[in-house]
């Protein structure tokens, strides 16, 4: 069995949990925030027998796109002033960043 750690953007989030439970795959959903644009995101955890693995992977590759975001970033020093000036930057923003472990024992008590 493994555990599928996938970060997604909430855009896809709530498809994606219904594109899952569809197929059969029990999903578990947090409220998540990115470290770099400091914004929501959505973390799905999903238990998978050895041989579901591939199809729960290809249900998110279908669901998960990427988009442009803009993030806020201080510029260097302006001048002798001593202020910072937040410019914005264009980032790429998913479609999902997945960890997958190998889950050494699956109880329900
Ligand atoms: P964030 O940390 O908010 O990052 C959002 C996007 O910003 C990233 O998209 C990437 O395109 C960009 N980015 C992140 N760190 C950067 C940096 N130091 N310099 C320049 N650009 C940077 P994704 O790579 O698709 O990541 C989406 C979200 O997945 C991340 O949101 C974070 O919540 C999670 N994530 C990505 N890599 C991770 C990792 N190695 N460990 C844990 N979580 C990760």
């Amino acid at each position: 069995m493994k555990l599928i750690i996938a970060i997604v953007q909430d855009e896809d989030a709530s498809r994606l949990v219904s594109s899952l439970m569809n197929d059969g795959y029990g999903v578990t959903k947090l409220a998540t925030t990115g470290g770099f644009l400091r914004a929501g995101n959505t973390t799905l955890l999903v238990g998978v027998d050895d041989e579901k693995f591939d199809g729960a992977m290809a249900v998110i590759e279908k669901v998960c796109h990427s988009r442009k975001q803009v993030a806020t970033s201080p510029s260097p020093v302006a001048g002798t002033t001593g202020v910072y000036m937040p410019y914005p930057i264009e980032v790429m923003v998913g479609g999902a960043t997945i960890f997958v472990m190998n889950v050494e024992q699956f109880v329900k008590i």
